[in-house]
């Protein structure tokens, strides 16, 4: 993947930065090519549309200096509170990004969920480059994507669009050197070995989530969200003690995630403790419990919370 950083630009002293907003519909890829392009499990990956809720930071150094993504949502049009705050959450990313990374998933046709994702991008065509996703699939139709972006966007320049796969880590080192074209020179934003802003917490409660949604069907995925109560080093500082509620919806999804004999609730547990300590260099014990928030979703101390 970082091929990038030791052959190329040795002559230029000046280094590269900008933050970049990836922008697509749901389940484009958008957190795939994140976790790819940074070489790191920033952020949660699903097949379940609307998986990532936050803007989350992801940070990919090369030589050439430093790009700071931030995963937007990718949002649903609908008058929902959940989805209005997701949708502002983007908006309030694309003003302040230097590029965007525009994603379209190849194997879905272009409806008109993408003609108002285009429409949000349309301001902000100068300074954005277009990632064609899943080309690795037999469903992937490259040419109708193309043509879409075509019809689209007038002004558009062929050497503003790259046809990828996120998960195979096809095309992604184009895409980063395309941004780096796009960035001003400037002072670096993170010190070298970051690779995420998100608080331990954060990124403990996105664990436990998809491993949830992973395992739950219908609405549960939407329906239910992680709350970190409680967080203690153990063993002199060796193991982090995580107190962590799956909250749900209503009192009949709290019998699914909890599963027969209690086998759900255990094997996400245990998942999420595996999946952390691949991240972390300490160990994770979490204890975990399920609780029930009627209608949080509609409340607008909890969206906060989440939604930071
Ligand atoms: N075959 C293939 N699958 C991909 C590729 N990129 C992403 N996926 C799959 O597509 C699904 C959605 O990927 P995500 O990265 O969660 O998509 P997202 O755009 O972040 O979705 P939201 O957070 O819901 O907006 C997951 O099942 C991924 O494994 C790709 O290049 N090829
Ligand atoms: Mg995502």
């Amino acid at each position: 993947m970082n091929e990038l950083s030791s052959k190329e630009n040795k002559q230029t002293d000046g280094k590269k930065i900008a933050i970049v907003a990836i922008i697509g519909r749901p389940s484009t890829g958008k957190s795939t090519f994140l976790n790819t392009a940074s070489q790191e499990k920033i952020s949660i990956v699903s097949p379940i549309p609307q998986t990532t809720r936050n803007a989350v930071k992801g940070i990919v150094n090369t030589s050439l200096g430093q790009l700071v993504f931030i995963d937007t949502p990718g949002y649903h049009e609908s008058e929902k509170k959940l989805n209005l705050k997701l949708k502002s959450i983007t908006q309030e990313q694309l003003n302040a990004a230097d590029a965007l990374l525009y994603m379209i998933d190849s194997t879905r046709k272009a409806g008109e969920e993408e003609a108002l994702t285009a429409n949000i991008v349309l301001p902000y065509l100068q300074k954005t480059i277009i990632a064609i996703n899943k080309t690795d699939l037999p469903a992937s139709n490259a040419a109708a994507s193309r043509l879409f972006l075509a019809n689209t966007f007038k002004d558009l320049s062929s050497n503003q669009v790259f046809e990828i796969s996120a998960e195979k880590d096809d095309g992604i080192n184009e895409v980063l050197k395309a941004l780096y074209k796009l960035a001003p020179i400037g002072e670096k934003l993170y010190p070298e070995e970051y690779y995420t802003d998100q608080e331990v917490d954060f990124r403990i409660a996105e664990i436990i989530r998809e491993q949830a949604i992973s395992r739950l069907r219908d609405e549960i995925p939407h329906a239910l969200y992680i709350d970190i109560a409680d967080m203690e080093w153990r063993n002199e500082g060796k193991k982090l003690w995580v107190r962590a509620f799956l909250v749900v919806e209503r009192d009949s999804q709290k019998g699914m995630v909890i599963g027969k004999g209690a086998s759900m609730i255990k094997n996400i547990r245990v998942e999420s403790i595996k999946q952390c300590r691949k991240i972390f260099d300490y160990k994770v014990d979490i204890d975990l419990q399920v609780k029930v928030n009627k209608n949080w979703r509609q409340n607008e101390t909890i969206l906060r919370k989440i939604l930071k």
